[in-house]
């Protein structure tokens, strides 16, 4: 039997399934590479205390990465929600040392129900310690524009002139998503030399929590799978399209995409390359 690629995603913990681990590892199983974790914080809202950020320690960070080499060995990773400085310092030096051809990294800073996902002296680690390592970065709107030091974001010559300059910071691609533009989704792709823009119909939908991580789930998965980045941010556009269009809610609280939807609904939404 041929054996699925290994993929270990280092990130926040939602309790809530919609998004973090849980959206990667559901991603990562839909798509058929073996999925891993590494738990960085547990994001979850503490019903008197009001806390919803508990970080783990460096220690509990470590064992988790070495025990997936030791027990399995890595393909690919992908980092999400990493929190702090200190986190980013030691996930950098883990990563370094682990010598992988496939770093996705996402880079994660608010979450849709307004959680802190990033503290804000965190933000210079990120950008010399991860980035420039990364095989791709999939930033959204407010994220890319944090990591131009505020620039203003609205259109889509925006987001290509972002991914330009995000580039600079050392990753081989760069991917600016539109999910907050006006009309289609149109996301834009970048790699030091040519641009694309990747289009989707716009889901009229709130029941998006946790698009972004399985997005970038799904595009480590596919790379992981021997998928070219252009290939594989297109099928993963194309797996997030139709999860988001089968997003739903239990409660009256934003829900989840549905990431079984593209296996059990069937229709891959195609998605223009340009
Ligand atoms: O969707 C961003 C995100 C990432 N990671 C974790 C989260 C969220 C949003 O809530 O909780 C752990």
């Amino acid at each position: 039997m041929s054996k699925p690629p290994r993929v270990i995603t280092i990130a926040g913990s939602a309790a809530g399934g919609s998004a973090g681990i849980q959206a990667d590892l559901k991603t990562f199983q839909e798509l058929d590479v073996y999925g891993m974790s590494v738990v960085t914080a547990i994001v979850a809202r503490h019903p008197e205390t009001n806390n919803n950020v508990h970080p783990q320690s460096l220690e509990a960070i470590e064992a988790q990465f070495a025990t997936a080499v030791k027990q399995v060995g890595l393909d690919a990773i992908k980092t999400g929600m990493l929190f702090s400085k200190e986190v980013i310092d030691n996930v950098a030096g883990l990563i370094d040392g682990a010598s992988i051809n496939t770093l996705v990294i996402d880079p994660v800073m608010v979450g849709k129900l307004d959680s802190k996902l990033l503290e804000d002296d965190a933000i210079d680690s990120l950008k010399t310690k991860l980035l420039p390592n990364a095989t791709i970065i999939t930033p959204n709107m407010p994220e890319a524009s944090y990591l131009l030091d505020g620039r203003e974001i609205k259109h889509v010559a925006d987001l290509k002139q972002a991914a330009i300059d995000l580039h600079e910071l050392g990753p081989r691609y760069v991917l600016v998503k539109g999910g907050r533009l006006e009309g289609p989704a149109v996301d834009v792709l970048y790699d030091g030399e040519t641009l694309a823009t990747f289009e989707a119909p716009r889901i009229d939908t709130v029941n998006t929590s946790g698009a972004g991580c399985t997005y970038s789930a799904a595009i480590t998965a596919y790379i992981a799978n021997g998928y070219s980045v252009l290939e594989a941010v297109r099928s993963a556009k194309s797996f997030v399209t139709t999860a988001i269009e089968y997003g739903f809610s239990y409660t009256k609280m934003v829900g989840p995409t549905y990431h079984a939807a593209p296996r059990t609904h069937g229709e891959a939404h195609e998605i223009k390359v340009n």
